[in-house]
């Protein structure tokens, strides 16, 4: 039987309302053009949250100009650096002072636990934005020797108009990864939440605009894809263009960069990452920490660890105590106290995840628990478990995002390198071994953009996050996001009397 939430502790959450729902232009929160709304949903219940204005084109167009207007005419871009880096470190605390308040919001427009929002999410959100606070100042070029008689300055410049489209499994961090890193670099943005879960980009917003950020810095229009994405993708006075998202809708959005005005776009997406348990593994820690790899976030990460491969020796112990571990998670409101799993983000994830389990089914794969939804209501899916699993099934190759763990087993490292990175992806890995060699020779070998050893899912600030393959383009945090925001201008001038 799987455990519920029924014998949970109920959680004291702040009271929170919606009180923002409108679109973020030049400062105000504003109606769309069209006066089209569409409901934020309520992923315990499938029940509206709040009406929230839909952007499309034309608003696209109203945001691009306050970008545009805020970049060139100041003050953001010409403001001290120390001045921005002053604003943003002052947002950052204003969150920290309603850390609860946004940590409850996050929750009903998105599912995920409470106190994983609260304790884990809006602290790194914090943790961001003063992280790239710190860089604002620190952006500078340098001088190059030149051949001849000349004086070569390299600068750096914030490139200008950023168009950022964010999806709904992280919607405060893809916020802070995205805002935090282009408006230190002295940026103006355009950002488009998805559709799922615009509500916390717009409460925090606001804090932002309290902390003095001058208007039509940020700009935040939530809508759908297909029109106020694309519109964004697509526009003519976007300078460069971030996405995070599907592999699919990543293609989309490269091709209307390129057809329209060659913007450079850094893309984060999909990923089947593995999760390699050696031969000497401590087999009760290594079921844990890949049950987190995959189950966290119900499931919904880019870098879930959703390719278990376990070394033979210790495969039967590991599949019994994998499946005893994900009957043993709990699985209910995610305000409850004790709660580890809430809901899928909405009923067209939940589909594609019990699709995928009904495929794994069919397969020649052992299913080994769960294999279903939990209850009548929202979009509750139980813990699974297959073993078995062969590279040719769909499970094993397609990004399921959603709570369904797979089981590989293997022989020696030179044919888990092989198989591990026979898929299109190459987002993220993990390592479980006590052997440096064993570590060594997987981490050279596997292609993808993080390689976690005996750990997983650490996102420290300054950590590069990106992949390789069709996982993405470019890299995210750390001191690689800025170039993301930079354009670099060579500046030549004659020296008169040269030095020597
Ligand atoms: O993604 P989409 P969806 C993967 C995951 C998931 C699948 C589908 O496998 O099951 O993608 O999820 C915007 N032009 N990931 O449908 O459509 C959209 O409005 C411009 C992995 O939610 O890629 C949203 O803001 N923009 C991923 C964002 O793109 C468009 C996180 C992502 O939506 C657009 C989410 C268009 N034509 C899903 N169409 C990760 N890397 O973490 C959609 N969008």
């Amino acid at each position: 039987r799987f455990s519920t939430a029924a014998a949970v502790e109920e959680l004291i959450t702040p009271p929170v309302q919606v009180n923002i729902t409108k679109l973020l232009i030049n400062g105000q929160f504003v109606d769309s053009a069209s006066g089209k709304t569409f409901p934020t949903l309520d992923p315990r219940t499938g029940e509206v949250i709040a009406n929230v204005a839909e952007g499309d084109a034309e608003d696209i167009n109203r945001a691009v100009a306050a970008a545009r207007k805020a970049f060139d005419e100041g003050p953001w871009p010409k403001m001290s650096a120390y001045e921005r880096s002053r604003i943003m470190l002052k947002f950052a605390d204003l969150v920290e002072k309603h850390n609860d308040e946004i940590a409850a919001l996050e929750t009903w427009d998105n599912g995920k636990p409470y106190l994983q929002a609260a304790e884990a999410e809006v602290p790194s959100f914090v943790r961001l934005f003063r992280y790239y606070a710190g860089w604002a100042d620190k952006i500078h070029g340098l001088t190059v020797p030149a051949d001849g008689p000349h004086h070569v300055q390299i600068l750096h410049e914030p490139i200008g108009v950023a168009g950022q489209i964010i999806p709904w499994n992280f919607p405060l961090l893809m916020f802070a990864w995205k805002v935090g890193p282009a408006l230190a670099c002295g940026n103006t943005i355009v950002l488009k939440t998805a559709e799922q879960t615009p509500l916390t980009a717009l409460y925090v917003a606001k804090l932002f605009h309290e902390a003095g950020l001058p208007p039509g810095v940020l700009n935040i229009v939530s809508g759908f894809g297909p029109t106020a994405g694309a519109a964004l993708a697509s526009h003519m006075d976007v300078d460069k263009l971030a996405f995070t998202g599907s592999t699919e809708i990543g293609q989309t959005v490269l091709q209307l960069a390129a057809k329209s005005n060659l913007k450079p776009v850094t893309l984060e997406l999909g990923g089947k990452s593995p999760f390699i348990i050696c031969e000497d593994a401590d087999v009760d820690h290594a079921v844990e920490l890949a049950h987190f790899a995959l189950f966290f976030n119900q499931g919904q990460c880019c870098c879930a660890g959703s390719r278990t491969y376990v070394h033979e020796r210790v495969y039967d112990e590991f599949v019994e105590k994998a499946k005893a571990r994900a009957m043993r998670r709990v699985v209910g409101d995610p305000f409850k106290k004790g709660v580890e799993q809430g809901p899928q983000i909405d009923s067209e994830q939940f589909q594609k995840v019990l699709r995928y389990i009904r495929e794994g089914r069919d397969s020649s794969a052992t299913l080994e628990c769960g294999g279903d939804r939990i209850g009548s209501k929202g979009y509750f899916i139980q813990p699974t478990v297959f073993s078995n699993v062969k590279e040719d099934m769909s499970i094993a190759q397609d990004e399921i995002f959603g709570p369904v763990q797979c089981v590989f087993k293997f022989k020696d490292i030179g044919e888990v390198i092989k198989r591990a990175n026979n898929t299109r992806y190459g987002l993220a890995a993990g390592v479980f071994t006590k052997n440096i060699d064993t570590a060594n020779t997987l981490t050279r070998g596997l292609r993808a953009g993080t390689v976690w050893i005996n750990c997983y899912d650490v996102f420290d600030a300054g950590i590069p996050f990106g992949g390789y393959k069709m996982s993405g383009m470019g890299r995210e945090k750390g001191i690689h996001s800025l170039n993301n925001y930079l354009q670099v201008k060579a500046v030549v001038t004659p020296l008169k009397n040269p030095a020597w």
